[in-house]
């Protein structure tokens, strides 16, 4: 079957909308992504037919549950895990990353080490940091080359026999760039150093197995792949997910509660305290089955359009005076990046052209992408980011650089 991109972009109601009287152009699929509309009617379909809590034992009760168990068994295919019980629901990325950093706590000792990268958001770096503190461990960043590209010597050259923690994202939320996991996990797993990965950009893009990565904990959120917010994902080993530390506490996830003492449910719910988010977990059901269709419908044509729109994009963005893009690969080559693009413009204030971008009807990022770190390792100053999925096109990224063009001339003007 052939992709076609404006067959696809009918299931997503909101590209039709207009803001400020221009069509919309929605380019921050990094910061969240557009939802279809199979996903918004299961919400809505939730609400007038099926709303209940779990565990209550009369029909709609039963039928929730059973639901939200099936929706964990899609979870569990869609990164190829071994058991199901290994997928644990949470809020999102973020909330998965607290409740890995606070887990692992008695993994660590005074002087032991957690190794993150220089490319994390705040998610994935605040958390170890008051592990850190928590424990006397130490927190080490590995740096990256001039390229954007993580520098794997100094990698190799911080793993060392006290690193107990390994914490890095999948792909840069900022850069775009692929880090070689597989390389990376084989070299921590031989150190027997825990690996975390933060797959938040990852799961709309790439096809995740944690199987043949061979990743102890890998974390993703529904949102930025098509589902509803509050919704997300802890895959963890089953074997480690039982030694893990409790998180919060309360309803679902007791056994047995004494005047002093409380006993716990195994793995996956003793990690899901009090009521979860139910019509976001049966809308994240729907948006796996909807990107697993898309992929099986077109196979590969999927991610060969999405390089083909980031290959168009940087083609012109380079084309522009003074403007530099971060996250470039050594040798040029984009298959190893996703269609994220930062980008500045030497002179101009990047959050002054984010709102004339938007004033034509063009949504894209502008600061510091929750990763301040990254943005004081190449530049202090905040840039902007437009971020692409399948459901772009090239006139979209056409009309986008002509009003760029425009905005940098008009900006240049009061300059
Ligand atoms: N949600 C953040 C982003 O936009 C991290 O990349």
């Amino acid at each position: 079957m052939l992709f076609e991109v404006n067959k696809i972009r009918q299931d997503f109601p909101i590209l039709k909308t207009q803001i400020y009287g221009k069509n919309l152009v929605y380019f921050d699929n990094a910061a969240t992504t557009q939802k279809p509309q199979i996903v918004i009617d299961s919400c809505v379909n939730f609400y007038q037919t099926q709303n209940a809590s779990t565990h209550s034992f009369h029909f709609l009760s039963n039928n929730l549950t059973n639901q939200i168990e099936e929706v964990r068994l899609k979870v569990k295919n869609f990164v190829n895990a071994k058991e199901v019980r290994e997928i644990i629901f949470c809020k999102g990325a973020t909330e998965g990353l607290n409740l890995l950093a606070n887990g692992l706590e008695n993994q660590l000792q005074k002087n032991d080490e957690v190794l993150i990268t220089q490319m994390e958001h705040h998610a994935n770096i605040i958390p170890w940091q008051i592990l850190a503190k928590k424990t006397g461990a130490k927190l080490k960043y590995i740096k990256l080359k001039p390229t954007g590209e993580l520098d794997l010597l100094d990698f190799e050259k911080k793993l060392n026999s006290r690193t107990k923690i390994l914490a890095i994202t999948h792909i840069s939320n900022v850069l775009g760039l692929i880090n070689p996991l597989k390389q990376i996990i084989k070299k921590a797993r031989q150190n027997g150093t825990l690996v975390v990965v933060d797959g938040t950009q990852a799961a709309a893009h790439l096809k995740i197995d944690v199987q043949n990565l061979d990743v102890d904990f890998y974390v993703f959120s529904g949102h930025k792949m098509y589902a509803p917010t509050g919704i997300g994902v802890i895959f963890g080993k089953a074997k480690l997910l039982e030694n893990l530390e409790i998180y919060q506490t309360g309803g679902e996830m007791v056994d047995e509660v004494d005047f002093e003492t409380a006993t716990f449910v195994d793995i996956p719910n003793r990690f899901e305290a009090g009521t979860q988010n139910f019509e976001a977990i049966i809308g994240f059901g729907k948006s796996i089955d909807y990107l697993q269709d898309l992929r099986q419908k077109f196979n590969q044509q999927i991610e060969s359009y999405e390089q083909e729109l980031l290959e168009y994009a940087t083609n012109q963005m380079q084309k522009i005076p003074n403007l530099k893009i971060y996250g470039q690969n050594s040798n040029s080559n984009l298959s190893t990046k996703i269609p994220i693009i930062s980008f500045l413009i030497q002179g101009i204030d990047s959050l002054d052209l984010a709102i004339l971008l938007d004033l034509e009807g063009i949504a894209l990022r502008s600061g510091s992408h929750c990763a301040q770190i990254l943005l004081k390792e190449f530049t202090i100053l905040p840039t902007c980011r437009i971020s692409l999925t399948f459901y772009n096109t090239k006139e979209e990224i056409d009309r986008f650089i002509y009003i760029l063009t425009q905005s940098i001339s008009k900006l240049q003007k009061f300059s």
